[in-house]
C-alpha cells in the first residue's frame, strides 16, 4: 500500500495522571510487533515526557496536541515546538477545531504553527473542520479547501511530505453521528485534488489523510475502505484502552 494507515487516538484533556500508566500497559504489549498500521496517541503536554519514557522501546507514537509557532520567549502558558521536538515528540496536532472554536485559532496561526513545527522538525497534522456556521456564505468543500491553502501558505514541496490532513467535520465531532463513510470519501478526494493541483500528482499521492468525528469500532471500518482516507482520528472511543486496540487492528 501507498501509504501506511495510521490510527491516531486523540486524548484531548481526558485521562487522569494515574489513568496514564495502566492505560499505556494495556496497549503497548499489543502493539509490540505491529508494522502495518501507525499508531499514536496525542495528548496533554502534562503526559508527553512519561509517555515518551514509557514507549521508547514500542512503535507506538506521541503526538502534542498543540504548538505555539515561536521556538522560545515570553509566552507564557504556550508550548513550545522547539522544545517538543527536543523532547522527541514526532507530530503535532494543529488546528483542531477545538482549537479553532475554543481558543481563536485562525487560518493565520495555523499556517505559522505548520510552519514552526516543520522548521523544528516535528510532523503536522494539519486539522480542517468543516464549520458550516462560520462559513456559510460558502459551500462545504471551499471551506475545507481554503483552510487547505491557508495552512500549507509557505510550505515547499519538500517539506509536504511531512504532512499529515485530517478532515473532520464539525457537526461529527463529539456528537455521536459520524458523517458517512461515503461522504468522508468524498471530501478527503476534494483535498488530494487541491494537493495535486498545489504540489503535483506524485506527492499528494504520499499524503495521508485521516478522518476524524465520532469514529467506533462499528464504524471504523467503512471509513478504512475508503480510498482516499488513509486513517482515523478518534476521541471518544480511544479512551477505552481496548476499544482503541479494537480500531487498531480493523485498520487497513
Ligand atoms: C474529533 C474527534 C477526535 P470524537 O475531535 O479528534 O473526537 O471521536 O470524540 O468525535
Amino acid at each position: 500500500k501507498l501509504r501506511r494507515p495510521f490510527v491516531l487516538a486523540n486524548w484531548k484533556i481526558n485521562m487522569a495522571p494515574d489513568e496514564v500508566g495502566p492505560y499505556l500497559q494495556t496497549v503497548l504489549p499489543a502493539l509490540a510487533d505491529e508494522s502495518r498500521v501507525e499508531v499514536g496517541i496525542a495528548a496533554q503536554d502534562l503526559y508527553l515526557g512519561q509517555m515518551l519514557a514509557a514507549t521508547q522501546a514500542s512503535p507506538l507514537t506521541i503526538v502534542g496536541e498543540n504548538t505555539h509557532w515561536e521556538d522560545q520567549g515570553a509566552f507564557t502558558g504556550e508550548t513550545s515546538p522547539k522544545a517538543l521536538a527536543q523532547m522527541g515528540v514526532e507530530y503535532v496536532l494543529i488546528g483542531h477545531f477545538e482549537r479553532r472554536k475554543f481558543f481563536n485559532e485562525t487560518d493565520e496561526t495555523v499556517n505559522l504553527k505548520t510552519l514552526a513545527a516543520l522548521r523544528n522538525g516535528l510532523k503536522p497534522i494539519v486539522d480542517l473542520d468543516e464549520d458550516l456556521s462560520a462559513y456559510s456564505h460558502l459551500a462545504p468543500d471551499q471551506v475545507i479547501l481554503s483552510q487547505l491553502e491557508a495552512a500549507l501558505r509557505g510550505v515547499t514541496a519538500d517539506q509536504l511530505a511531512e504532512i499529515t490532513v485530517a478532515y473532520e467535520p464539525t457537526w461529527a465531532i463529539g456528537s455521536g453521528e459520524a458523517a458517512s463513510a461515503d461522504q468522508a470519501q468524498e471530501a478527503a478526494a476534494l483535498i488530494r485534488q487541491s494537493l495535486t493541483n498545489l504540489y503535483g500528482q506524485d506527492l499528494a499521492q504520499k499524503i495521508r489523510i485521516l478522518y476524524g468525528g465520532s469514529v467506533t469500532p462499528d464504524n471504523a471500518p467503512a471509513f478504512f475502505c475508503q480510498k482516499d482516507i488513509d486513517g482515523i482520528l478518534v476521541g471518544k472511543a480511544a479512551l477505552d484502552p481496548h476499544k482503541f486496540l479494537k480500531l487498531v487492528n480493523q485498520a487497513q
